[in-house]
């Protein structure tokens, strides 16, 4: 049987692999992304307004301060999805618009909470529903300044704990989705360990004074697996049984091939490459307990996880949310891993050993489309974790020069369409050949935004912003292609 991107072929006859019928998908966003309003109705700054004002910290010098005025324009946000036939909407709450300060004891903002009350109501008004992230890089600029934000876990724990039950008070009558954390590898290695993003901690004095890639990184990682194991125990608890959702953490993961297909070294690479971006957090998520290369290669810098965590971390998500985006040619390194390594001693390529590229450059220097990647990798989560249902999160490209190009060029992004086109049948594949139990999924993303350390250069989404004239909203091609496909693949009985 001949496979490729969704089309199968069956005694000579063309097959679709079908999507369950009770499949739903939609579109994402993040709140620092696109909201905006950034000192409106009670807002305080996130780290993310400091380091994005931070001299050399993105790009382009931008910052989130107006962004996509999405704060303004809900209800033009939810017409576009509306008119792309989108049923599930993944936003993420602004902490420090509910909780300014960010801390325990520290005032609500009615203000804050308000907003997000009418979003939810609209949405469901519109026949969409809310997939909500409470934490999407925004923290409070105060945690950070008060006890070094996820560095103290304690004080972290406590107050993000305080946070997600607000957010379940208030929102959780009508929200059934909920994740914990986005992508915790990006908030401890982007951010305590290459400086990219916020608060830009790291070894490298040429980028920031202070911080210790050596040590940070696990110990924020250690700190976001305990928070979100004891935000769920709270829900389980306190929530669930009244409101009747489910709850789970979102983590990235791209796909690995060997550099050297017929070198042992790398195809082991591979592996401890999936260990350390994913495994780092699902493994004590499924297993209750760290993967082994990341303990023989971290020693005790890897802060242990005590048997009260391992109860509350293990067993703690609902479904697996999959952020999944491009893959990489993986060569093993040879010899002791620096004690700044994060990957696994190893290194990411874009070709392997004969000069095969992984897929076409993007305008994202680490996104490389490779869509059987996609397929694999859903393949390598549901052995590796026992098939559990997973919601896909995020998925989505940006193009290479997409912002130079004439309004018309843009619109018309058959690149990213047919993206869209090879993931979705990628993913149709993984359902209806690999028996991978995948539910939901959300394009990444609904409309172009800030892209963090990138500023406005690279655009992911379907519809076009145009920064320059009030924040105009323009479909894409994108747009009408997904909506096409997943009329193709979802099945009708
Ligand atoms: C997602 O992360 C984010 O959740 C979303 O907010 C963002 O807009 C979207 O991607 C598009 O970028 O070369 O060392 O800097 C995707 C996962 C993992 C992609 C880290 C960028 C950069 C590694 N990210 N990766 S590095």
């Amino acid at each position: 049987m001949a496979i490729t991107n969704g089309t199968n072929s069956v005694n000579g006859e063309t097959h679709h692999s079908k999507l369950p019928a009770d499949f739903v998908w939609g579109y994402a966003t993040a709140s620092y992304q696109i909201e905006g309003a950034h000192d409106e109705d009670g807002r305080l700054p996130s780290i993310w307004d400091t380091f994005s004002k931070t001299p050399g910290k993105v790009e382009d010098g931008t910052n989130g301060d107006v962004a996509c005025d999405s704060y303004h324009r809900t209800h033009e946000d939810i017409a576009i999805l509306k008119q792309y036939g989108a049923k599930l909407y993944r936003f993420s709450l602004s902490w420090p618009r509910i909780i300014p300060l960010g801390g325990r004891n520290d005032p609500v903002n009615q203000k804050g909470i308000d907003f997000y009350s009418r979003f939810i109501d609209d949405l469901l008004a519109a026949g969409i529903e809310p997939f909500v992230t409470l934490y999407h890089w925004d923290l409070p600029d105060e945690l950070f300044k008060r006890y070094g934000g996820p560095l103290n876990k304690d004080e972290f724990v406590a107050d993000y704990a305080n946070f997600a039950r607000i957010a379940f008070e208030n929102f959780g009558p009508k929200v059934k989705h909920w994740v914990t954390f986005n992508e915790p590898w990006c908030s401890s290695v982007l951010g305590f360990n290459i400086g990219k993003h916020a608060p830009g901690r790291t070894s490298d004095r040429k980028k920031n004074p202070v911080g210790d890639g050596t040590t940070e990184p696990w110990i924020v990682g250690h700190t976001l697996l305990v928070a979100h194991g004891t935000a769920v125990d709270i829900y389980r608890r306190e929530f669930k049984a009244a409101q009747g959702g489910e709850i789970g953490i979102t983590l990235n993961g791209d796909w690995a091939e060997p550099w050297d297909p017929e070198d042992p070294a790398d195809i082991e690479a591979c592996t401890r490459k999936l260990e350390f971006a994913i495994s780092w957090f699902a493994d004590p998520i499924y297993h209750g307990k760290y993967p082994d290369s990341m303990v023989k290669q971290l020693g005790d810098r890897l802060p242990p996880l005590n048997s009260d965590e391992v109860a509350l971390i293990k067993g703690s998500n609902d479904f697996y949310g999959m952020n999944h985006y491009c893959a990489n040619y993986i060569r093993h390194r040879e010899g002791e891993a620096d004690p700044d390594d994060t990957a696994g001693n190893l290194d990411h390529l874009f070709e392997d050993k004969f000069g095969n590229s992984i897929g076409p450059e993007t305008n994202c220097e680490w996104l490389r489309p490779h869509p059987l990647g996609f397929r694999k990798l859903l393949k390598w989560l549901s052995d590796r974790y026992g098939y559990p249902k997973i919601y896909v999160t995020e998925n989505g490209t940006s193009i290479k020069g997409e912002n130079d190009l004439s309004l018309d060029e843009l619109l018309n992004d058959e690149f990213r369409a047919q993206y869209y086109r090879d993931y979705v049948g990628a993913m149709a594949d993984a359902s209806a050949i690999d028996g991978v139990n995948v539910k939901k999924y959300m394009a990444w993303s609904l409309m172009d935004n800030f892209e963090w350390s990138e500023g406005y250069q690279s655009r992911f989404g379907v519809t076009y912003v145009d920064y320059k004239d009030n924040q105009k909203r323009i479909p894409k091609k994108s747009a009408l292609v997904i909506g096409e496909l997943f009329n193709k693949y979802i099945s009708k009985e």
